[in-house]
């Protein structure tokens, strides 16, 4: 099947008429469709469209445009089983995950389409008599998005949320590797009846599309998840005509194990973290820190946990995907070998199963006796890849959760009370867990990092994310 973007509420081809094969990375075999190859023309009509759309949907009375959203969110519940299974197809995380996606999509929406009738402003008292002052949030204008391809459908879906609501106009570029679900929320978009031009869909490369929407001088604001490489490329890019940007970007997510940790709750907790998405989350728990004296049974069991997890196709019952393309593959099997030369000890897994020949898969592997300051213990992999990292006790375990350049989020397995409150304190990240995985975010609160995960500008999700998609204006109202 050959699908085009959306553009001005019509389903047009790339300009050049050139387009790219999306494939199922757990069946090479399987074609998922032939998806436009789109370039700066592209883009300069999305923008146009957006432009032109942008001021009458602004003018559209704020619970009007969340009924609108609420609809949307209808529509996709509608056609959950069926987006969930577009998503693994094309992505490769197994259906229970995929359908859990599906679902914080949906609620975010819901969540908008409530939150943006209060998100009009503050009132003020004035320091004269018959006075008034005010703040009004308006919308910052016209907003390009860009994706990456671990959440095809959440994280482009708690962008184009709040934008919507708040009476942006939007341009959304999907990650190369998964344009389909969100192919098929734009055509619930469609169906729902969205004013042209107020929501528009681009497919192609980041280089092209990508860079053409952060240098566009008709789009003001720029929301972009994906790697710190390319998050620093389009934070320079957004600001030479000073959009206002935000980047969501990479982690190195600890995990602390306390001695007073339930070991099982630990066990869970670690095995979700580091395996669940096959390890391709920014959130993903790429390090166990664990006290000495209960690093040998933890290590045992995350072990046994991780021997027993079956790794196939998630539309045939895969407890573990593949890993989403070739390079992320081959990346995680060259840390694998950067492992072993540092010294760190190949508890399990390392290689490609045996059994699964057809698509990206790789073995859910653990490294124990790993250096805090070893390569798999700093950079991240992105794949299902467990550092377990020994120390004498909380202290220890703090230093090391934060030695490293990312800041995303970080959790802590106890039962001391004083331990999990002081690790609220003391860990530098966006986001803190007390007996939860690193993975996981709930729609009505901020979501983001710092140090080399975030441009530290705005956060995501809840009414922070409102607040990147509105500019205040302060009124002095003398009668
Ligand atoms: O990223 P890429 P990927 C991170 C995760 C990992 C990465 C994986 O930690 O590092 O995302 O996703 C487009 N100008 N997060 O491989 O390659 C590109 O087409 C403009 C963090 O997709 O950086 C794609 O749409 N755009 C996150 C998007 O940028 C460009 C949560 C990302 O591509 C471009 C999830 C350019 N020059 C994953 N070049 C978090 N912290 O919230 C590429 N793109």
């Amino acid at each position: 099947m050959a699908y085009e973007n959306y553009i001005d509420g019509e389903w047009v081809a790339a300009e050049s008429g050139e387009t790219a094969t999306v494939r199922n990375p757990a069946d090479l075999d399987d074609v998922v469709g032939e998806f436009p190859a789109s370039g700066e023309a592209d883009v300069d009509a999305a923008v146009a469209a957006a432009s032109a759309a942008q001021s009458e949907w602004a003018a559209t009375p704020a619970p009007e445009r969340g009924a609108l959203l609420r609809e949307l969110a209808d529509e996709l519940e509608a056609r959950e089983d069926e987006l969930a299974e577009t998503l693994t197809r094309e992505e490769g995380k197994v259906l229970g995950e995929a359908a859990g996606e599906v679902g914080h999509a949906i609620d975010s929406l819901r969540y908008y389409s409530e939150a943006i009738r209060d998100f009009g402003g503050d009132v003020k008292n004035a320091s004269a008599r018959d006075k008034r002052l005010f703040t009004r949030r308006e919308p910052v204008g016209v907003v390009g998005l860009i994706a990456a391809w671990n959440y095809p459908i959440a994280i482009p879906v708690w962008k184009l949320g709040p934008a919507l609501a708040a009476g942006n106009a939007a341009v959304f570029k999907p990650a190369s590797a998964t344009p389909n679900v969100m192919r098929k929320v734009f055509e619930c978009i469609d169906a729902v009846g969205f004013p042209d031009g107020v929501a528009n869909y681009v497919v192609g490369s980041g280089s092209e599309v990508g860079s053409a929407l952060t240098s566009h001088p008709g789009v003001n604001a720029v929301s972009f998840t994906g790697s710190t490489a390319t998050g620093r490329r389009v934070y320079e890019s957004a600001c030479e005509d000073q959009k206002r940007v935000q980047t969501e970007m990479g982690g190195k997510n600890p995990t602390i194990v306390s001695d007073s940790a339930d070991l099982e709750d630990a066990l869970d907790i670690v095995q979700g973290g580091a395996f669940g998405v096959t390890g391709q989350a920014c959130t993903a728990t790429s390090r166990a820190i664990v006290y000495e004296d209960v690093y040998d049974e933890f290590l045992e069991g995350i072990v046994a946990r991780t021997e027993s997890i079956e790794v196939g196709p998630g539309l045939k019952g895969g407890e573990m995907g593949p890993q989403a393309n070739e390079s992320e593959l081959e990346g995680t099997l060259d840390y694998v070998d950067v492992a072993k030369e540092d010294g760190a000890t190949l508890e399990t897994g390392g290689g490609r199963p045996e059994a699964e020949t057809d698509g990206y898969f790789v073995e859910p592997t653990v490294f124990s006796d790993v250096d805090p300051e070893m390569r798999i213990a700093q950079e991240e992999v992105f794949g299902p890849l467990l550092a377990v990292i020994p120390v004498s006790g909380f202290e220890e375990a703090v230093e090391v959760a934060n030695g490293v350049d990312y800041g995303l989020a970080a959790s802590i397995v106890t039962q001391d009370h004083s331990e999990a409150n002081r690790f609220v304190d003391e860990s530098e990240s966006g986001l803190v867990k007390i007996n939860e995985g690193t993975t996981g975010t709930e729609v009505n609160v901020p979501f983001g990092g710092i140090k080399d995960s975030s441009s530290n500008t705005f956060r995501e999700q809840g009414d922070a994310g409102l607040r990147f998609y509105t500019r205040l204006k302060t009124v002095y109202d003398s009668y």
